[in-house]
């Protein structure tokens, strides 16, 4: 595909920007080819700097599920931006944005606001290790909860996509206190817990995950993770940083009926601006600064102009509900890959949840890293660019979930689906 303006843009910018670009997973290394620039987006379509427009299933990976620049999140910026842009004071949206999240995500009683997932999970981890004194974590392979050091150890996403799940530069000391484990195995967690008494402070996960492909929780799995922290006085973090108000309004928590300990949130909160959240229990919470010992910050923290933008967001969630037309979307995308692949004997796997979903190319049934990884990233490459030279943009990463948003419905997922089919009879 000929991108003359993207091009010699992507040559300036890798001069001055590392790989140029501020996030790698946008670099296409795992796709092929370069990555083209994005002047504009509107509802579910990309507009790139050389006036291509992209059907969008990666929905600036995951903030955008009303589709971009949506009028009612535009005009709430439009209007917090004639008062200024931040204050480095408390202002009202601050207030406004706790009370919504708790009212909407009933585990969490108190909420602090941040500027990033990275930092909300970041956060949620010393908070559990403060309020415990215990310096171990649990985290598990292929989940991504940001590149804080503890975190980027077997991490999906990103790290994974460009071979590093463990990132150079952590630690060993840091390493250690790290104990990454396999997803939906209810046995592997038991006996960690029960090989490190009193040791984890914490377990953090992504309930359903997002950052190794998209791989819910198995029946019954969840509940038991609640049940093994609870028996060891070890503080459960919900990461629903991408599945925060993305496959329901309470979350997955909702959706399986678990009361996690504490609750890291992003990406829909912000409305498509910079935020982060974590909140839970007000006796952990409290022993966060100024209350307690525990110190968190951000100059940008509670930032006015993200918060009217994610209040909008979250508002216009809780208006329209619009959970049942989304999953519904997810399942006519997943049935045409399906279906087409059924006609080529192609061995696809698609694990779709609301809006949420992924293409692994293997027959193995998907249900964590291990089965994730037998994905063929190669095919998943051509299969990419074939979307792409029709016209529809997947995450450049076999490793990565898309994104439905309510601008998808109509024409975009009709045409988006058509493309998938021709993509995939191509392969
Ligand atoms: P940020 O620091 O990128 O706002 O959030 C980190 C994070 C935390 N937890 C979960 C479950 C996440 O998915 C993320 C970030 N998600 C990736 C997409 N897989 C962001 C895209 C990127 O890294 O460029």
């Amino acid at each position: 595909m000929l991108n003359p303006v993207s091009d010699t843009l992507f040559a300036r910018a890798r001069r001055l920007i590392p790989g140029g670009v501020n996030s790698p997973v946008r670099a296409f290394r795992a796709v092929g080819g370069s990555p083209f620039f994005v002047k504009s987006a509107h509802g579910a379509t990309l507009v790139t700097a050389d006036d291509r427009e992209l059907i969008d299933f990666v929905g600036t990976w995951g903030p955008a599920i009303h589709g971009h620049n949506h009028p009612v999140i535009k005009a709430a910026i439009s209007a917090a931006l004639e008062d200024g842009t931040s204050f480095g004071t408390p202002n009202p949206y601050e207030v406004e944005m706790a009370e919504l999240i708790t009212r909407l995500v009933p585990s969490i009683k108190k909420v602090r606001l941040t500027s990033s997932g990275t930092e909300a999970t970041m956060s949620a981890v010393r908070l559990a290790r403060g309020f415990t004194g215990r310096d171990k974590i649990i985290k598990f392979s292929g989940c991504y909860h940001g590149h804080s050091d503890s975190l980027l150890i077997k991490a999906g996403s990103g790290a994974l996509t460009h071979g590093h799940p463990d990132s150079a530069g952590i630690p060993a000391s840091f390493a250690r206190e790290t104990i990454v484990l396999p997803f939906n195995d209810c046995s592997a967690l038991a006996a960690a817990l029960a090989a490190h008494p009193a040791q984890i402070a914490g377990v953090i996960l992504e309930p359903y995950i997002g950052n190794v492909g998209f791989i819910p929780a198995d029946p019954g799995y969840l509940a038991e993770v609640r049940r093994l922290c609870t028996e060891h006085g070890t503080v459960l973090i919900f990461d629903e940083v991408m599945t925060g108000f993305r496959l329901a309004l309470g979350g997955v928590q909702h959706l399986e009926s678990i009361t996690p300990d504490l609750t890291c949130l992003g990406k829909i909160i912000g409305g498509g601006l910079p935020v982060g959240a974590f909140g839970g229990r007000a006796d952990i919470m409290d022993h966060l600064a100024p209350l307690g010992p525990i110190y968190q910050a951000g100059t940008l923290s509670g930032n006015p102009l993200a918060l009217a933008a994610g209040i909008a967001s979250v508002r216009l969630l809780a208006e329209l509900d619009p959970y049942a037309r989304l999953d519904a979307l997810g399942r006519r995308v997943r049935d045409a890959v399906l279906a087409t692949a059924a006609t080529k004997g192609l061995p696809v796997q698609v694990p779709q949840r609301g809006s949420m979903l992924s293409v692994f190319f293997t027959a193995t049934p998907i249900r964590d890293y291990a089965t994730a990884i037998t994905s063929d990233a190669s095919l998943f490459a051509r299969f990419f660019q074939n979307c792409l030279s029709r016209g529809l943009y997947l995450p450049p990463s076999a490793y990565e979930a898309y994104f439905l948003s309510t601008a998808h419905a109509g024409d975009s997922i009709d045409r988006a689906c058509d493309i998938l089919s021709k993509s995939l009879r191509e392969l």
